[in-house]
């Protein structure tokens, strides 16, 4: 684990984006913990997780010559990473989100930033199931652009849309789509380091049920 990743995990507990408890997930599954990029609500918060995301992408050497992000959350996720392609990298990349629901005045459409075009990485929260992505897929395709990935910041690594599922949503979702999906963290990450942490047993054995039941 880089230094980077343990440093995003701690910021990630102190401003409980990273919280334990009892969660029901989009996908049903009752979960242990929960992860909520929302939560990084602040400037700071904000600048942190775009440095991270940007670094995890220089460091996946990923092609790519755009950036989007899917409403509602992509949207900050998406902004926070141009910033910091910038000011840590110097890379200038245009942009892009959709809206909800599409604007008939004024601008029109559906797609806010710059024209979806080239190579689309897609930059979201969480995969757990992995039903998230295929909307943004089809719109960047149907604009007659290519996607170059997916980025999110926690892959939770678990099954994929139904729990009797082989393979795990991220490789259902590379596959389907045949791009790579890259994570800051995933589940083995935020347990190696609450195991070195050793103050929180009780939630890393819960995860380790978790993990057993609905991991990939
Ligand atoms: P899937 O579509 O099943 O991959 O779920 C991903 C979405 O669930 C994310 O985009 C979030 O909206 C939400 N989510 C989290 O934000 N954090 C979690 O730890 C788990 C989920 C979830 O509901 O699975």
């Amino acid at each position: 684990m880089q230094s980077y990743q343990q440093a995003l995990i701690d910021f990630a507990l102190d401003r409980q984006v990273l919280r334990f408890g009892a969660f029901t997930l989009k996908s049903g599954r009752q979960s242990p913990y929960f992860f909520n990029t929302g939560l990084f609500s602040s400037g700071e918060a904000l600048r942190r997780l775009g440095s991270a995301y940007a670094r995890r992408i220089v460091d996946a050497g990923l092609p790519f010559d755009m950036v989007f992000g899917p409403a509602y959350k992509g949207i900050p996720l998406v902004s926070a990473l141009s910033v910091a392609l910038a000011a840590d990298y110097g890379i200038d990349c245009p942009w892009a989100f959709n809206r909800k629901e599409e604007k008939a005045h004024g601008e029109g459409g559906s797609v806010v930033g710059a024209p979806l075009a080239g190579r689309v990485l897609i930059v979201d929260d969480v995969i757990s199931a992995g039903t998230s992505v295929a909307e943004s897929v089809e719109l960047i395709e149907s604009a007659g652009a290519t996607i170059a990935g997916v980025l999110v910041a926690l892959d939770r690594q678990e099954r994929g849309q139904t729990d009797q599922s082989a393979c795990s949503a991220t490789q259902e979702v590379a596959e389907r789509h045949a791009v790579p999906v890259t994570a800051i963290l995933n589940l083995d990450t935020l347990m190696e380091y609450l195991e070195r942490r050793g103050d929180r047993a009780d939630d890393l054995a819960a995860m380790r049920d978790y993990r057993a039941r609905y991991g990939a």
